[in-house]
């Protein structure tokens, strides 16, 4: 078997940068990534052979470890009987009642193959339904790589967005407007500036793609008021947040009800799903019944429905998001006492087995606020960690993932990795 060194460099003459996600690339924390040549719970084994506590998790779908039996039985039932039908298949429909019963602002959805088209398709539905073209996102939030929403405000609160991507046109950024996120008086000034013109605000309700950022106490019941009051539809993007938080989301845990929520990695089990839906009388907008577009050759693909439904099947039991916010909490506490012990300014925001970790003495609230974390000693912590066999995401920016198998030895040698990472700084 290649090392990840010749596995790179092979990798690195044909696709760019030798990967197929640029987070993968390390490139924000210097070094070359490991590869990985298999996943079991707690743990990958890289292709040199290394076992590493795992705290990235692919991105959130592995809430109950890599490689959990019960998926792997799911799958291998469902391929029984073929991998992909291009027609509807039982599957979908047990999929469909399962998020509708676990997310009640839901009442119609569809299935996707990727959170990005996802959150794609439920612009386009509210910019249908409302027949309105201007949207509302905010700096920081990350709802996949679609033109719409690659877009970032320049300075201030009422920016027309200024692509963050090359390959976006000026016309399609004039649409996007992007705020801070937290900052109500943004918001009225948006909706004031914009009378009639928004279709929807689409928001990570907690920031996942930042690191880990919640909201002021009330803002999200602003939110869903001053939405409702222009007419724009609100749209929770639960991607990453969704049967993770709680097992109805961020809008259980806040008791908020949006108008779409999108969804993805988790109902997925490890295999390509994402998934939208909400109101039935927006979601009937939807083609074959409405004059909104949207499709998918993979959409509702039987493996990874059999996946996704053992995957939120293990979560109907909700005691298990005790069992991962007491394993957050002992991360948090864990990092948060060396830090004070070794008079390191931190925040380690937590809610339930979502994490991140900022050098600096600044309680973290949005996007400006993340950015004064400093970057340099979180890659030096970085490569302490993974030094030790603990791997978190290799960037600054994004949220760390806990999983039900971290239970016991994993999270216990792990909290003992990032003191000493931490003592070490
Ligand atoms: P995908 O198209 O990657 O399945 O989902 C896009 C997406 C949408 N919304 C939220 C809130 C998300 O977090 C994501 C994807 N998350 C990143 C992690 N920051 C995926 C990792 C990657 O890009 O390789």
């Amino acid at each position: 078997m290649s090392s990840s060194e010749q596995l790179f460099a092979r990798a690195f003459q044909l696709i760019p940068g030798g990967v197929n996600s640029p987070v993968r690339a390390f490139r924000s924390v210097g070094g070359a990534p490991f590869f990985v040549k298999s996943a079991h719970g707690a743990t990958l084994t890289t292709a040199d052979d290394r076992t590493l506590i795992d705290f990235v998790c692919t991105w959130g779908p592995a809430i109950h470890g890599h490689n959990h039996p019960a998926i792997k039985a799911a799958i291998a039932a469902a391929l029984e009987n073929g991998t992909s039908f291009g027609t509807p298949n039982p599957y979908e429909v047990e999929m469909a009642e399962l998020i509708v019963k676990f997310i009640p602002s839901i009442k119609k959805v569809r299935m996707t193959s990727s959170g990005t088209e996802a959150t794609m398709s439920a612009i386009r539905l509210a910019r249908g339904f409302t027949k309105r073209d201007k949207i509302i996102k905010f700096s920081g939030c990350y709802h996949g790589h679609s033109d719409s929403l690659l877009i970032k405000a320049g300075s201030g609160a009422l920016t027309h967005g200024h692509p963050d991507s090359a390959g976006i046109p000026a016309s399609f950024a004039r649409e996007t407007v992007v705020l801070p996120y937290n900052d109500r008086a943004a918001l009225e000034a948006a909706f004031a500036a914009n009378p009639g013109q928004i279709a929807c605000v689409i928001i990570e309700a907690y920031c996942g793609n930042v690191g880990f950022i919640m909201p002021d106490a009330g803002y999200l019941a602003f939110l869903r008021e001053i939405t409702a009051k222009h007419g724009a539809l609100l749209i929770f993007d639960e991607v990453m947040t969704g049967f993770r938080i709680a097992r109805g989301g961020v809008q259980e845990r806040e008791g908020i009800t949006p108008d779409l929520t999108c969804l993805g990695k988790i109902i997925g089990g490890g295999l390509p799903v994402g998934a939208f839906g909400g109101r039935a009388d927006v979601m009937d907008y939807l083609a074959p019944l409405g004059p909104v577009y949207q499709a998918g050759t993979l959409s509702g693909n039987p493996l990874a429905m059999a996946a996704g439904i053992a995957s939120l099947r293990m979560l109907e039991n909700r005691h298990v998001y005790a069992t991962l916010d007491t394993l957050g909490s002992q991360l948090r506490d864990a990092v948060v006492v060396a830090a004070k012990a070794r008079g390191i300014p931190v925040q380690v925001p937590q809610c339930g087995s979502m994490f991140s970790i900022f050098f600096t003495d600044t309680p973290v609230r949005d996007y400006d606020t993340a950015l004064k974390g400093d970057a340099k000693r979180f890659t030096k912590f970085f490569h302490a960690c993974l030094a030790s066999g603990v791997y978190l995401a290799p960037s600054a920016y994004e949220a760390g993932f806990i999983s039900t198998a971290h239970n016991g030895e994993a999270i216990d040698r792990a909290c003992e990795v990032m003191a000493d990472a931490i003592k070490a700084l």
